[in-house]
């Protein structure tokens, strides 16, 4: 009798036609082979194997180098389960447009068979996923951003509790692109697409979409959050998760080199990307990582900003759509120096001031989570680490603090629900545009937001010990368009009063939106910055946040009889709240 896995892959290898069929272990000698194989027909290139070892540069085709939202679907019977901002199409109408694609896409190909676990080998939380896929670059990452292999394969034995997940390039015409959910069938359909989010199965559309749909019906939470681990003086580490919009800095919070490493504030990383959490015994919420790895933004990372991921990332990493250098070294913007003479840019061309940027702006490097100097001791452990805050964030020229804290758990709902940022390269489309983008899931919701927001609300009431919730912006302008705030490291010093509010310290002045920094509670020693400066980061603008309502009473309004009352409830006091405010007003 062949198990449920076996059923799986024989229907498959008979939908796409492969000409070989491999079952990955995981092990050391597969993946050399498979390197070798991908070295010799272009789908890697070699990086400088002195400088970084078993490293690679991977070019994908130029058209397919970020998430594509558009033709990303949720796949219910009801279209009202994939709810007013999530595209949807039924399960039979999805299979009907989509089959043809996957039929016989595989010819000549090898099918890979990919099974993977989304957690600690040692976590009850962690869960099984198979990804087939005929892109030995998926392999590959895949190896580095899950624990692939024998761990996944005993974890299911011959049980049928995996997610199964088939993705095929096809011929990565975008017109032919889908990504497609079956939440109801926890499945997965991916084709026309090689490129990370799309394609990497086990990270967005299985730890994001399915999961938040499993979550919402088991009783836990799955978000698009960083996990860190604050520790003070006396070595005692508060746990915090982070929500921000796909390049917004979550990797660079998790893995921040502390500013106030001397005063004895050093920061942990124990996931920079997902999180998955349940209440604890203790009456916490949990996290987990269920990645291995982290697939981050290249652009803008050096050794000022981000020297932990820079030493991190000098062996056994992948290098997508950056540029090379004629030591065959990867090169992207804010890098440092350079680029240095000969070398050539993304697409592979002679890098030029006119052929555009030398790395693509949202290119990236997989690189495994173990070798990051900043991983927390406590990243594997089976019952996760407990969350004391939450923090939500995006990018906002204007309008939001530096920093605050909302009221209480239904207000932190709110801030999180009405979360707002400008676009960036991570999904393809216009950059720089203001959208809204609740707890940073807009994205990667696998059902109505509505109920999204429902089930929030249900958890704080089933978390004896809840987060306490604050909003953070590190990216308000001033009048000459430049950052107020210095940023990386140095958002350490927003995280100290973070963790010093959650100990019932920190110092804090009410306004209509939340709680702000007293003056004097943020610790600003050792950085140059104006007292305005600092006045305006903090600055709460109550003309700017009457005219922001506008924008959440509009969003809101999708939702229609959907959306909880205490939102619309939370939505009013603040109006009141902001037409009673005194704040000078510009
Ligand atoms: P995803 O992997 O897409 O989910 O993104 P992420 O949220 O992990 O973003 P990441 O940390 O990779 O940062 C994306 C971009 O934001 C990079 O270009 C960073 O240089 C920039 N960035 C990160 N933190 C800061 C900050 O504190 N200030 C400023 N000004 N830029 C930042
Ligand atoms: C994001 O876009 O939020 C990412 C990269 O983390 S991807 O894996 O492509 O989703
Ligand atoms: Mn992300």
């Amino acid at each position: 009798m062949s198990s449920p896995l076996e059923k799986w892959v024989e229907e498959t290898e008979r939908l796409t036609k492969p000409e070989r069929v491999v079952w990955c272990d995981g092990s050391e000698q597969e993946h050399e082979r498979l390197v070798a194989q991908s070295l010799a027909d272009g789908t890697f290139l070699p990086l400088n194997p002195k400088t970084y070892p078993d490293c690679y540069l991977h070019r994908s085709d130029p058209s397919d180098v970020a998430r594509t939202e558009q033709v990303t679907f949720i796949c219910t019977s009801s279209q009202a389960d994939a709810g007013p901002t999530n595209n949807w199409l039924s399960p039979a109408e999805a299979r009907q447009r989509i089959g043809p694609l996957l039929q016989g896409a595989m010819k000549g190909r090898t099918m890979f068979v990919i099974p993977y676990l989304m957690g600690p080998a040692a976590s009850p939380a962690s869960k099984v996923g198979v990804e087939i896929t005929d892109s030995p670059y998926v392999v590959t990452s895949m190896r580095v951003m899950t624990r692939m292999g024998q761990v996944a394969m005993e974890r299911l034995g011959k049980s049928d509790d995996f997610v199964p997940g088939l993705h095929s390039l096809g011929d990565l015409n975008p017109k032919r692109r889908f990504i497609a959910h079956f939440p109801e069938e926890k499945l997965i359909w991916s084709v026309g697409s090689g490129y990370g989010g799309n394609a990497l199965l086990g990270k967005k559309c299985f730890a994001l979409r399915i999961a938040s749909y499993m979550a919402r019906n088991q009783g836990w939470m799955a978000e698009h959050m960083l996990i860190l681990g604050l520790e003070d003086p006396s070595g005692q580490v508060t746990y915090m998760a982070a929500a921000f919009p796909s390049a917004c800095g979550k990797t660079n919070l998790a893995m921040m080199v502390s500013a106030l490493e001397k005063s004895g504030y050093r920061v942990w990383t124990v996931g920079d990307d997902i999180a998955w959490m349940r209440v604890g015994a203790d009456g916490y919420l949990h996290a987990i990582n269920p990645e291995a790895g982290f697939f981050g933004v290249a652009p803008g990372t050096n050794k000022n900003t981000n020297p932990n991921v820079i030493a991190a990332l000098r062996k056994h990493s992948i290098f997508t759509n950056v540029g090379i250098t004629p030591e065959n070294e990867p090169w992207w913007e804010g890098i440092g120096d350079g680029p240095p003479a000969g070398t050539r840019n993304w697409r592979g061309e002679a890098a030029t001031k006119d052929n555009g940027p030398v790395a693509h702006p949202n290119s990236r490097y997989t690189v495994p989570a173990r070798q990051a100097s900043s991983i927390s001791p406590h990243w594997e452990d089976a019952e996760g680490v407990p969350i004391s805050a939450f923090i939500f964030g995006g990018r906002r020229a204007r309008l939001a603090p530096l920093v605050y804290e909302s009221r209480d758990w239904q207000h932190g709902v709110f801030v999180g629900a009405t979360m707002a940022s400008e676009t960036t390269a991570a999904a393809t489309g216009a950059v720089g545009i203001t959208r809204r983008d609740p707890m940073a899931m807009l994205p990667f919701c696998g059902y109505n937001m509505a109920e999204y927001f429902g089930h929030w609300l249900k958890m704080g009431r089933t978390i004896a010990h809840p987060p306490r919730v604050f909003h953070v912006n590190w990216f308000r302008r001033g009048a000459d368009g430049k950052f107020l705030w210095p940023g990386y490291g140095e958002n350490v010093r927003v995280l100290k009063w973070m963790l010093e509010r959650v100990a019932g310290r920190g110092g804090a002045v009410e306004t209509p939106i939340g709680f702000v920094p007293a003056p004097n509670a943020l610790t600003l020693e050792g950085l140059r910055i104006e007292k305005q400066t600092v006045e305006e980061l903090l600055r709460v603008d109550a003309a700017d946040w009457t005219e922001e309502m506008a924008g959440t009473k509009k969003f809101f309004e999708k939702f229609g009889s959907q959306l909880p009352g205490e939102l619309w409830s939370e939505h009013q006091q603040l109006e009141q709240r902001l037409s009673r405010s005194t704040a000078p007003r510009k």
